[in-house]
This record gives structure tokens, sequence and C-alpha cells, in this order.
């Protein structure tokens, strides 16, 4: 009898999800908890670490998890290199569920940085309107660089802001071209700074600098150990069934 994990918190997770719990298959969703409201899913979520590899480990030998799907953001790092301890220590079936990285068209205007630290010091220099959309979670991080007038975009309302010159915009992503776009002209902004994320739900901030000749500071992704990559529900589906799960219809 099978029994799923997938390390969610994403796009594609929450499509797997609703294929999972179409084909009623039993499994369980995992947050972090990283923020206030995360989107309701059709099946069973537990919020909140595992207490590192050796946690994860324990909780799949407990629930009886036969097979875990990784499809965390490709920026958290962490979660997946536990995940391929975890899984590796229990001998459980391990997959990640990621997105290619997004590359630049004809019109774009990227710079590449390594990291986030990289980042920061890219933006040593003169005062420009910067439009930082890489979240809350390393806002510390560009306190560096206070000379920038900031655009923030948050998933929750902040308790307390680590740069003095900054507008703050509350929304939860998926976003559109058009919102972006007018969002960016509003606030004349004249760079965004953003994590190699790929996918559907976070792109529309790059195809509004493209359209109205911004420049952007692109952010890359960590490199995580080697382990199996797809990038579709359909390829999980399948993964799934050859590795032993009854798919139901
Ligand atoms: C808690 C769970 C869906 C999935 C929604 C995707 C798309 C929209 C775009 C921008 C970039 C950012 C951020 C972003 C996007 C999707 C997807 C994605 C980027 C939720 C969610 C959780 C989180 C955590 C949150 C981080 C933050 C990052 C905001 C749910 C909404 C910036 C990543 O306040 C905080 O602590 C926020 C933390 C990790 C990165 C950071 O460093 O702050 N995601 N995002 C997950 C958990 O608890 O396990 O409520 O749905 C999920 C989504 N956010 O279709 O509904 O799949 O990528 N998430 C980035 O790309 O840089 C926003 O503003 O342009
Ligand atoms: P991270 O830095 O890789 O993980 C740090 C710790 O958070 C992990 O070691 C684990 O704690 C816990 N954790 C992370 N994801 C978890 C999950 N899905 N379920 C249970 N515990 C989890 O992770 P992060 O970058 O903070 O990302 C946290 C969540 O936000 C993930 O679900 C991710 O998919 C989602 N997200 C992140 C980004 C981003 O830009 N980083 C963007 C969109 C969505 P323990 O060690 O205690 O087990």
């Amino acid at each position: 009898m099978s029994n799923l994990l997938i390390l969610g918190g994403t796009t594609e997770a929450n499509a797997l999800a609703k294929a999972i719990s179409d084909q009623g298959i039993a499994a369980v969703y995992s947050y972090a908890g990283r923020v206030e409201t995360p989107r309701p899913q059709p099946l069973p979520v537990r919020i909140g670490g595992f207490g590192g590899p050796d946690g994860l480990a324990g909780y799949i030998q407990q629930n009886a998890i036969t097979h875990v799907v990784d499809a965390t953001h490709p920026f958290a790092a962490q979660m997946s290199r536990n995940a391929i301890t975890a899984c590796t220590a229990t001998k459980t079936p391990l997959v990640a569920l990621t997105r290619p990285e997004w590359t630049a068209r004809a019109g774009d205007r990227w710079r590449h940085v390594p990291d986030i630290a990289a980042a920061v010091r890219e933006l040593s220099g003169a005062p420009h309107r910067v439009f930082l959309a890489v979240g809350r979670m390393h806002l510390e991080d560009f306190a560096a660089q206070p000379q920038h007038h900031y655009l923030l975009r948050l998933v929750d309302e902040p308790s307390a802001l680590p740069l003095p010159n900054c507008d703050v915009v509350v929304a939860k992503g998926p976003f559109a071209e058009d919102d972006d776009r007018a969002l960016m002209k509003r606030h004349d902004i004249e760079l965004v700074v953003s994590k190699n994320a790929g996918g559907s739900g976070a792109r529309a901030k790059l195809d509004a600098a493209r359209t109205l000749g911004i420049p952007v500071l692109m952010i890359d992704r960590p490199v995580l150990p080697q382990r199996t990559e797809l990038t579709n529900v359909v390829q999980a589906l399948d993964w799934l069934s050859h590795s032993g799960v009854n798919l139901g219809v």
C-alpha cells in the first residue's frame, strides 16, 4: 500500500497534489509554515519543519511513507538536501518535481549573479528604484545597500523592515504580466532583482521588464546534489507508477 509525501509550496506541487487526489492515492502535502495562510490542498496537510534529515527520516518511518516527491522551490536547497539524505538513509524512492531555469530572450537585459550575496554586492553605487522581488527571508542581506528606493512584494504584512526607503506590496502569486507592468510603471522601477525560480508563477515581472526595457539582476539557483529531476506532473505520475504506486484510474 503506497503512501506519498509531497514536499510542497509551489505551483507544480499544487498541480501534483490535485492529480494525486484525483487518482485516490494516499498522500500527505507538506508546507514549511512560512506564510500565514498557505493555499488549501485536496490532500491531508502537515505544516512545519521535520527537524533536519534525521527528523525527516523518522517521519518517513513513523508514517510508513513509501515515496517522496520533492516539489519544493529551486531555492529551497536545504529541504532538498535533507530529502536526499533522509531518502537514502531509509531507502525511500525520491524524485524531484522542479522547473527548468528561465533563460533570457531577445530584448531581455539580464545580468546573472551566482547568489543573493553577489546580488547585494552588485547593488553598490548610486541610488536607484529597485523592484526587490525575492520575498521576505533575505531582506536583511539587502540592508547593506540602503541607498536605493526598494519596492518589496511580500506574501504577508511585514512586522518590521530592515530597509529605510521602501514601498511594500502584499500579494501572493501567481502574478500576471499586465499587473506587474502597471506596478513597475507606477513605481518608476529602474531595476528588477529576481531569483531564477523558473515556472510560470513568478515570471510576470521578467516579461514586464522586457516590455519596459528595464534591466534584471538574475540570481542563479543554488547547486543541489544529484537526484532524479522531472519537470511536469505527467512525468511524476509515470515515475510513481513505475515505482510501484497503483494509479487508481
Ligand atoms: C509557503 C504557499 C500557487 C503556488 C504559489 C511558484 C509560484 C506563486 C512566485 C515575486 C516572486 C518568492 C516567494 C514566490 C512565488 C508561487 C507559489 C511562489 C516568489 C507560497 C507559499 C509559501 C511561500 C513561501 C515564500 C517564501 C518566498 C517565496 C514569495 C502558498 C505563496 C519571492 C520566491 O514571507 C515569507 O517568509 C515568504 C517566503 C519562501 C521567498 C523568500 O525568501 O521570502 N515563497 N510562497 C510555503 C511553505 O510554507 O512551505 O501559500 O501557496 C507559494 C508560491 N510562491 O500556484 O499557488 O511556484 O514559485 N514565492 C521567488 O520566486 O523569488 C514571489 O513577487 O515576483
Ligand atoms: P529551505 O531553506 O530549503 O528549508 C529550510 C528548512 O525549512 C528545512 O530544512 C525544513 O526544516 C523546512 N522546510 C522547507 N520546506 C519544507 C516543506 N515543504 N515541508 C516541511 N518543512 C520544510 O526552504 P525555504 O527556501 O525556506 O522554502 C520553504 C518553503 O517555501 C518550501 O515549501 C518551498 O517550496 C516554498 N517556497 C520557497 C521559495 C524560495 O524562494 N525559497 C519560493 C517559493 C516557495 P527541517 O530541517 O526542520 O526539516
